[in-house]
């Protein structure tokens, strides 16, 4: 898989990029995420890539021309299965968009910034709109870090067996059981005996049983999904 992040702030996501579950999975040779400066496609002299908003609103606009020629460069080299841009009023990104996206060849992000994007881009290069939250981030750069950090972790090789992204949260539709290691009792703190019994039936039953009663505690809403 191959993931190409379109920023004004590369320098925001090269760190992320190169450390964590990313780098580790671009070691391996699963994955090539690479990071392009908007600012290397404008045709202005002063490497401007937004400007003021038609109808006299607040706040900068990020232009057509270094976006169009940065995806355009992009798909000259490649076919794209998806064109993302990142922005608060799009879909909610979840665990079965980062399960689709993690089957996919290639994608850009495309991340937003200011008040937003010309629009014609939206309406004319890009695929799919995504959001990660009902909160408002300064740019999209956050947001495609998460995104390509959920992806890339569902990418066959990319975890190992005992961290199986088969038993997360949320992958079907359940809170995770709670997890214990030794010692067995921590200042009176005890590891609940079925974990200890041996006892591999029961220890399933007890782990799904936990699974449900914490998602109908903590997050209700899952099981009507
Ligand atoms: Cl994708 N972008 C911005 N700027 N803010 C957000 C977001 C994205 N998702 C939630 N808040």
């Amino acid at each position: 898989m191959r993931i190409d992040i379109i920023t004004v702030l590369p320098e925001m996501l090269d760190g992320f990029v190169n450390m964590s579950i990313l780098a580790r999975a671009q070691k391996k040779g699963l994955v090539e995420i690479h990071v392009h400066n908007l600012r290397d496609y404008t045709t202005d002299k002063h490497r401007r890539v937004d400007d003021y908003p038609f109808g006299g609103f607040a706040g900068m606009v990020m232009q057509c021309q270094p976006i169009d020629a940065c995806i355009s460069a992009l798909k000259a080299e490649r076919d794209y299965d998806e064109v993302i841009f990142t922005t608060p009023d799009g879909q909610q990104f979840d665990q079965p968009m980062a399960n689709a996206l993690s089957m996919k060849e290639n994608i850009i992000i495309l991340c937003g910034h200011y008040k937003g994007i010309d629009y014609r881009i939206r309406e004319h290069l890009i695929t799919k709109e995504v959001s990660i939250g009902d909160f408002v981030l300064t740019g999209g750069e956050l947001a495609a870090a998460v995104m390509a950090d959920a992806v890339v972790r569902l990418v066959p090789g990319v975890l190992s067996d005992e961290q199986s992204a088969l038993s997360d949260s949320f992958q079907d539709n359940l809170l995770a059981a709670p997890v214990y290691t030794r010692p067995a009792d921590y200042k009176g703190w005890r590891v609940p005996d079925v974990l200890l019994s041996g006892h591999e039936r029961k220890i399933k039953e007890w782990e799904l049983a936990q699974s449900m009663e914490r998602t109908r505690r903590l997050r209700p809403d899952l099981l009507d999904k």
